[in-house]
């Protein structure tokens, strides 16, 4: 449960710590909640690719961009199914799917995608998709599928929102979330970086994840990928130290959270991902597709936990949280999804 407010101005103070102080503070805070070797591994799969009617000036799957990018209908069941195993096989325990959708429709493909997402929950996964807007009664219909979290990004801050996208507000995001809430799933909520923001941009956003009721069980910060024929294709790149500040600041603001590098690691040195986990970010999207752009090999990711000490992950001992009631089956109350869900029962 929620217990504190955080104002933009805490959350600059924050922000504005001596860089060393900022991280070590992170990684006291990171090694406080979480096991430190730890790293989850999630694989994303673009299960209905473009044509998208948002106008998001970042996304290679607006129609309101240039982007070349082929559309394709949705997956059936069965081929997403099999990528979901092939991902756990490589290690994954999360499976993200994604729709360039708006806002869920009722129908036939609503139907289809709560069925893979019984069938990546039957699995021992734990179930993600982002789908768009959604109301109560799809959440709903989507626990009841088994599904563990819901990615919904508030992408930037309230105040620079509008350079970014018109056609959904903030409001309607915020409305999505709570409606994920009340439906008992968790969210994974953050946003984007580089998007030519400022600094007091990246710290509202931070402060509005935060003071967000429940804090979200996983917050993926992405780095923009400058998709040509997007508005920000040649939006001049981010301090990569900007980038490690905010994954410190989400860190300390939300202890129990997944602090998950999401898109943009490509273009991330090894030496600067290091130092990111070391400021607490302990979840990689894996695998080398993210929806539609390039990610680092699996086995660059290996090779790098490896020399770095780290581990991916186990999976949940009893499958993920919707499956059986709750069941973390780790010792010592780690932050996991399982976990949060048990503490908010009890
Ligand atoms: N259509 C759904 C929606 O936006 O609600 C879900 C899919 S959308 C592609 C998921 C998230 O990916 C976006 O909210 C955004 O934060 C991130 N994303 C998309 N394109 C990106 C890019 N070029 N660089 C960085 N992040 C990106
Ligand atoms: C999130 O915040 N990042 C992931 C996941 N949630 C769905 C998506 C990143 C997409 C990057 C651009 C692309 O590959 O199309
Ligand atoms: Fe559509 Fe999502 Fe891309 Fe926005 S980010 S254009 S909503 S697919």
């Amino acid at each position: 449960m929620q217990n504190k407010t955080y104002t933009k101005d805490d959350v600059a103070a924050l922000y504005h710590k001596p860089f060393m102080d900022l991280v070590y503070e992170a990684s006291t805070v990171h090694r406080e909640n979480h096991d430190p070797q730890e790293i989850q591994m999630c694989t994303l799969l673009s299960i209905k690719t473009g044509g998208c009617t948002e106008d998001c000036k970042y996304c290679s799957q607006s129609i309101h961009n240039n982007a070349d990018l082929e559309k394709e209908i949705l997956m059936k069941t069965d081929q997403v199914l099999a990528q979901a195993k092939a991902a756990k096989e490589a290690g994954s325990t999360r499976f993200c799917m994604g729709a360039a959708w708006p806002r869920v429709l009722e129908g036939k493909a609503f139907d289809r995608v709560c069925d893979m997402v019984k069938g990546v929950s039957d699995m021992g996964m734990e179930a993600c998709v982002t789908l768009g807007m959604l109301t109560y009664d799809q959440a709903k219909r989507l626990k009841e599928a088994g599904l563990s979290a819901y990615n919904h990004n508030l992408d930037t801050s309230e105040e620079y929102y509008d350079n970014i996208i018109t056609t959904r507000s903030y409001e309607e995001r915020l409305e999505t979330l709570e409606n994920v809430a009340k439906a008992g799933i968790s969210a994974c909520c953050g946003g984007i970086l580089g998007m030519g923001e400022s600094e007091d941009d990246r710290i509202s956003l931070m402060t509005t994840l935060a003071n967000l009721d429940p804090q979200p069980e996983s917050v993926p910060i992405n780095m923009l990928v400058p998709v040509k024929g997007t508005p920000l294709e040649n939006v001049e790149r981010l301090d990569i130290f900007e980038w490690i500040r905010c994954i410190a600041v989400a860190r300390i603001l939300m202890p129990k959270a997944m602090v998950r590098l999401s898109a943009g690691r490509l273009e991330i040195s090894k030496e600067a991902q290091a130092l990111a986990f070391m400021a607490g970010a302990n979840a990689i999207f894996t695998g080398e597709k993210l929806l539609t752009t390039a990610n680092p090999e699996k086995d660059f990711d290996h090779a790098l936990l490896e020399k770095l000490g780290l581990k991916p992950r186990a999976p949940y001992k009893d499958g993920p949280v919707t499956q059986q009631g709750g069941g973390c089956g780790r010792e010592g109350g780690c932050g996991c999804a399982n976990a949060q869900q048990e503490a908010s029962a009890a």
